[in-house]
């Protein structure tokens, strides 16, 4: 029987999901593809858990589309293998209404550099990269990249990268803001975790809305934007949690949020 693709460990409110395909360097096969969106979809309705750390097993976070999988006479066309199995995964990673702290502890290419611009807050190993690999074996960069990318460092380096298919250095990404912060390999999954329960330690409701209306302001208008800031501050204001922040604060003890 194959071993399963990923590993997934809960840590109290913490999940943290591994790729776990180091020979391959973490790439992205349709078994490690289902897992994932799988993976997420349980986590999604999990109320024991409140943040997710993704990152990869051994050298690599993940090198992208299996690419001898690719060549397999049964692979599905290009487009539909997007829509069926990569675009789902996406959309479940930027709607879980909880964060995701990406470790990125080596290269991530092609799609597994996709999968760690869809995280939340990436945290880098200081021998991590980002390679939109794309170009090198001739396709478009997907799973998000072009909508994401450019966003997130801008336009003009996004071309960069995207055209040149040259590594992205984590020293550069963290100037560019693309990650947090850079810690020594050693520390990475540790840092990931620890931030991952500083996350926890928030109301859940509170945490998911911020999600949602940060996603929204990416399309919206000023205005737009403002009158989302409203619709979702009523429902958080109406939150058990909200009167629980307000008693913390009055007592001056620390909170003791529910998720209610
Ligand atoms: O379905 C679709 O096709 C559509 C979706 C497309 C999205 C995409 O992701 S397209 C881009 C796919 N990814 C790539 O093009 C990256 C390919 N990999 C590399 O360029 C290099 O491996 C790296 C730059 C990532 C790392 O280089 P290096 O020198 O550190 O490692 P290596 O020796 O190349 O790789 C180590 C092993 O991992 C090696 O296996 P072996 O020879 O020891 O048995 C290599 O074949 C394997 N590996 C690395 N990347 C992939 C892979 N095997 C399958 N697919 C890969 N993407």
């Amino acid at each position: 029987m194959p071993s399963a693709p990923l590993r997934l460990e809960r840590d109290d409110a913490v999940a943290t999901i591994v790729l776990d395909r180091p020979d391959a360097l973490n790439a992205l096969t349709v078994p490690l593809k289902e897992a994932l969106l799988a993976t997420f979809t349980e986590l999604a309705d999990d109320p024991g858990i409140r943040a997710v750390v993704l990152t990869g097993a051994g050298r690599a976070f993940c090198a992208g589309q299996d690419l001898r999988e690719r060549l397999q006479r049964d692979a599905l066309p290009l487009d539909d293998e997007i829509r069926v199995r990569y675009n789902p995964l996406i959309r479940a990673m930027r709607a879980l209404p909880k964060p995701i702290v990406g470790a990125i502890n080596g290269v991530a290419a092609g799609a597994g550099a996709s999968l760690a611009l869809a995280c939340d807050i990436r945290i880098a190993a200081e021998d991590a990269s980002f390679l939109l690999a794309f170009a090198r074996v001739g396709l478009i960069p997907d799973s998000g990249v072009t909508w994401l990318l450019p966003r997130l460092i801008g336009a003009a380096k996004a071309a960069e990268l995207a055209l040149s298919a040259e590594p992205l250095t984590a020293i550069d990404a963290e100037r560019l803001g693309l990650v947090a912060r850079v810690v020594p390999a050693a520390d990475l999954v540790a840092e990931a975790k620890a931030l991952a329960r500083r996350l926890v330690a928030g109301a859940p409701v509170a945490l998911a809305l911020t999600k949602q209306a940060l996603e929204q302001a990416w399309a919206a208008s000023f205005e737009e934007q403002l009158e989302t800031e409203a619709v979702l501050q009523g429902r958080a204001g109406a939150t058990a949690d909200h009167a629980e922040g307000l008693a913390a604060f009055i007592e001056r003890r620390p909170p003791r949020f529910t998720g209610r």
